[in-house]
């Protein structure tokens, strides 16, 4: 999944993609890159961000979505607010991207139940403004999965299908760098949820430590894509469904190898084990143990 922010303020890409003709180049660029999808926000969630007016937000996503689901590319939508994504699923949106797991609008459960969409619920204490102060945990791992679970639970009983839900550990919201390390190693725990996980550490605060120089000054998001990509190996050798990243390339390519490596792993060791040449693991980044066909259409070949 590729980031594409049409934010002035996005951590990472905030301004980059204000103009829709230069995001919609972006997002084609992503896709032929190998993003499966991508997502299209018009609204910041970096700690301490403010809400964006909706129709503001709507009005910078939605010609975004339109331009590229008519160049064929399967979008994401990355909202809180049901009314934004139901425009964008109208402008050709194929799954919805909720970083508050249906907490931050009482009426996305439905329409994603109505609608009958992909939908990805993201752990979730409370707005960007004040999550920082909600990172307070005795056991991160346990807390997050139940917390995931009493959402499902709350989905589900709106009516959402389960084969059309994806959980992601929501890594940097009410989380601090540990908290994510922490989720990042034990995916498996989440795992038990048993539904498809995406996982956001792109460009992320966690990874700046990680990368510190010799004054252990952390390094910029800018100077963080090869440990995203880093990331990306060893979550989609977890078996995880999706990541969702801003340099595509590398992570698709990391993706790949994963997936040749778990096919590895069902060959034979000796000559005659051999494979079809260009074959694909299908449907989830490899086959770990909670891997699941991707729910949405299938992406651009
Ligand atoms: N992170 C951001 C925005 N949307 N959606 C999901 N599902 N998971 C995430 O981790 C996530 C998200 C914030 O980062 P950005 O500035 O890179 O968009």
């Amino acid at each position: 999944m590729g980031v594409l922010n049409t934010t002035p303020d996005s951590f990472s890409d905030g301004g980059s993609w204000l103009d829709p003709a230069a995001a919609v180049r972006h997002g084609l660029a992503m896709a032929s890159d190998g993003a499966d999808l991508v997502d299209v926000g018009g609204e910041s969630t970096r700690p301490g961000a403010r809400r964006v007016d909706a129709a503001e937000e709507r009005r910078r996503v939605l010609p975004v979505v339109r331009g590229l689901a008519a160049a064929g590319v399967a979008v994401s939508v990355d909202t809180t607010r049901a009314a934004t994504a139901e425009a964008a699923l109208d402008a050709g949106a194929v799954l919805v991207n909720d970083v508050s797991g249906g907490l931050a609008d009482a009426a996305m459960a439905g329409l994603v139940a109505e609608r009958g969409v992909p939908y990805v619920a993201m752990h979730w204490r409370g707005p960007s403004d004040v999550m920082t102060s909600l990172a307070d945990y005795d056991d991160v791992v346990v807390e997050v999965r139940d917390e995931l679970a009493a959402r499902v639970e709350a989905l589900l009983h709106a009516g959402v299908r389960p084969d059309r839900l994806v959980v992601d550990p929501g890594l940097g919201f009410a989380k601090t760098a540990e908290h994510g390390w922490a989720l990042l190693a034990h995916l498996d725990a989440l795992g038990e949820l048993g539904l498809p996980l995406l996982v956001g550490a792109s460009r992320k605060g966690m990874l700046g430590p990680v990368l510190a120089g010799p004054d252990g000054t952390p390094r910029p998001a800018v100077g963080r894509d090869d440990a995203t990509t880093a990331v990306t190996a060893l979550a989609a050798a977890a078996g995880v469904w999706g990541v969702r990243v801003h340099a595509v390339r590398a992570s698709a390519d990391a993706v790949r190898v994963a997936a040749r490596l778990a096919e590895a792993r069902t060959e034979g060791t000796r000559a005659e084990g051999t494979r079809t040449e260009g074959s694909r693991t299908e449907g989830s980044c490899t086959e770990g143990s909670w891997a699941h066909p991707r729910p949405g259409r299938a992406a651009p070949a």
